[in-house]
Parts: C-alpha cells; sequence; structure tokens
C-alpha cells in the first residue's frame, strides 16, 4: 500500500513557484527605486549639514583669533594655525588635528576673501573639485 505524503496538504506548500519570485523580485526593486534615492539624498543632506556646521565652528574660532591677534590667519598660516599653541600654550580650536569635510578633505581658506567678507573658508563638496556648484563655503 502506497501513503500519499501531501493527503490533506494544500498544494501551495510545496514551494514558490517562479513566477511568484519574479513578482517578489520586481516589487522589490520597485521599492527600491523609490526608497534608495530618498535615503542617498537624506545622507547628502546630513553631510551637507556636517560640512555647514563645522565651517561655522571653524568660523568662531577665526573670529576669536581675530579679536586676540588683531587680524585674520594670512592664507600661508592657514587654518592650521588656529591649533598651534601660542606662547601660552593656548590654542584657537581645541583639536590636534584640523577637522576634514563629510567627503573626508581639507577645508579651504583664503586671506583676503574673494566670496566672503574677510576671508574664504570652504569645502569643495562632494565632487572633490574646488570652484564648482556644490562647494560649501562662508559665503
Ligand atoms: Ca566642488
Amino acid at each position: 500500500m502506497r501513503l500519499n505524503r501531501n493527503l490533506g496538504r494544500p498544494n501551495h506548500e510545496q514551494g514558490f513557484t517562479l513566477a511568484e519570485i519574479l513578482v517578489v523580485v520586481v516589487i522589490i526593486g520597485i521599492l527600491a527605486a523609490f526608497v534608495l534615492p530618498r535615503f542617498f539624498g537624506q545622507a547628502d543632506d546630513a553631510r551637507n549639514t556636517s560640512t555647514q556646521a563645522q565651517i561655522s565652528s571653524l568660523a568662531s574660532a577665526l573670529r576669536t583669533y581675530r579679536i586676540k591677534e588683531g587680524k585674520f590667519p594670512s592664507t600661508d598660516d592657514g587654518l592650521e594655525i588656529l591649533i598651534e599653541p601660542d606662547e601660552k600654550g593656548d590654542v584657537y580650536l581645541d583639536t590636534v588635528k584640523l577637522p576634514k569635510d563629510a567627503w573626508d578633505q581639507n577645508y579651504r581658506y583664503i586671506h583676503p576673501g574673494e566670496k566672503g567678507v574677510d576671508y574664504d573658508l570652504w569645502s569643495i563638496g562632494p565632487d572633490g573639485i574646488t570652484g564648482t556648484e556644490d562647494d560649501l563655503g562662508n559665503w
């Protein structure tokens, strides 16, 4: 006597058909097409926000430098002078290394500025090229 193993079980428990798998893959693809651009857009916003916050922090240190020294650092001094201890051991920016922007690039600084009021302080932005539209600066 042969026993039917599927006795009493509905047929759909035997697995997914290729068509069902394809439908699921297509649905996942459609969802990804809508969700991923928003996710990356928010990630870009977060990078821009953190870079702008660092520019503000550096600008604050530059203002403090100007109040104490009577001038902004020269282009040759650069932002590095903000972390070099003066004769009293004081620094204008309490960090060992200068911060980098959200794309791991150094901030750029020139004095006198061409776009900013007293100086230009900027990140070259996600494209890694200075002077392009995605640069973030104090202007
Ligand atoms: Ca750029």
